[in-house]
């Protein structure tokens, strides 16, 4: 197939996956075109059936700020006849599904326009796509979509609910690099981190409100005081200040370790012994997968898509949003055991590569993009 992919550049997970997904249907020898302004940040180098077209934003002294949705719209339309594109992904609903909407009515003046697929991602529908000022459109544009995938049930749920959709949603989960992402610790080196009988306790994220980050510092501090550990924090966002400030304020600030943005996480992550990720709500939580894939269990919050990845229990625990005590008691039982933090390390692994290897999903999509084409 000749396919158009485009999602954000920037470090997040809906880049990643898109990243991931074209590379993977690249080397199984489908042609993929990258349409973004920028190149996907885990791109680097040449690959074999993959393409990378820029797009640029041309300023003009009338504009406050250069538009981007309709250079998209004209850049997929030109690569997708160029290319004689079957279809187009997009990752992330706002703007993306809108620009792929107008760059199929610009081909189809032309010839047969591509099929185009929208993947939600989450804050595409639960936090930006929910503001009025891109409701309507979201709606819009998911339903003139071809085909629309969600990255977890409980995303398919939430946009049936909140924009009353009525076009079936597909549910393909996330996915890792099952070569990449691994347990082996041979990758990195933990006292580079933590002293001998340290624990090295992890959180990534985009550092947003959504994360709840001073629940991270919060149950961090509460393990602090009962077992010795260090923590990483790996990414960058509005709330990187306020973790700076409540760790001087709590006086930890020696026992944690700020990494900024990492574009290798898996050469950090098989050093992890335990991951946080207390989000006040995730779609699916890319990160929590990434950790687990590395044997890292996830101690994190219930109620939304992380349930779907982490099995309480057998990969890790999970409490209600904002329980930072019942996590932190999870966390130091964990840690005081080592018998069951093996045992939860290892579940964590053979968990998500039983679920969420790229092999499995990436087959999903396939036959998904299929049956698009078929017209089913
Ligand atoms: O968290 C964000 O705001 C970034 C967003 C993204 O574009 O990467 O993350 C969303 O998509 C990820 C990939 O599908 C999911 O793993 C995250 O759970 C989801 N974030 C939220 O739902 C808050």
């Amino acid at each position: 197939m000749n396919i158009g992919i485009t999602s954000y550049p920037l470090v997040g997970g809906s880049g990643v996956i898109a990243t991931e997904l074209g590379l993977k249907l690249a080397s199984r020898g489908h042609q993929i075109h990258f349409v973004s302004s920028e190149a996907p940040f885990r791109l680097s180098g040449f690959v074999e059936n993959l393409f990378y077209h820029p797009v640029g934003a041309p300023t003009y002294p009338l504009f406050k700020n250069p538009p981007y949705t309709l250079p998209l719209a004209v850049k997929m339309a030109e690569i997708c006849k160029a290319y004689d594109l079957d279809l187009f992904h997009v990752h992330y609903a706002i703007p993306h599904a809108a620009s792929a909407y107008l760059a199929k009515q610009i081909v189809s003046k032309d010839r047969t326009p591509p099929k185009i697929i929208t993947t939600l991602h989450g804050t595409d529908i639960t936090l930006v796509g929910a503001d009025p000022s891109f409701r309507d459109i979201t709606i819009f544009s998911i339903n003139e979509s071809d085909g629309v995938t969600a990255v977890s049930n409980y995303l398919a749920e939430e946009t049936y609910r909140e924009f009353g959709i009525t076009k079936p949603i597909e549910v393909i989960h996330n996915f890792f690099d099952t070569q990449r992402f691994s347990p082996n610790r041979d990758v990195c080196l933990k006292s580079q981190f933590a002293k001998t009988g340290e624990f090295l306790l992890a959180h990534i994220s985009n550092f947003r409100p959504v994360k709840r980050i001073a629940d991270v510092i919060e149950i961090f501090v509460k393990v602090r005081r009962e077992v010795p550990a260090k923590l990483l924090l790996v990414g960058e966002g509005p709330d990187t200040t306020l973790a700076r400030r409540l760790a001087v304020r709590k006086n930890i600030d020696k026992d944690i370790l700020f990494l900024g943005n990492q574009v290798s996480v898996e050469t950090i992550l098989p050093c992890v012994d335990l991951f946080l990720l207390p989000s006040q709500e995730e779609s699916f939580g890319l990160a929590a997968l990434e950790a687990m894939a590395c044997g890292a269990p996830v101690i994190g919050s219930s109620g939304s898509g992380i349930s779907e990845v982490v099995e309480d229990g057998v990969t890790g625990a999970l409490h209600p949003v904002g329980e930072t005590s019942a996590m932190a008691k999870s966390a130091i039982a964990i840690l005081k055991n080592p018998a069951r933090l093996k045992k939860l390390s290892e579940g964590a692994r053979k968990s998500v590569e039983s679920r969420f290897s790229d092999d499995k999903i990436v087959s999903q999509y396939e036959k998904y993009y299929q049956r698009i084409l078929a017209g089913e």
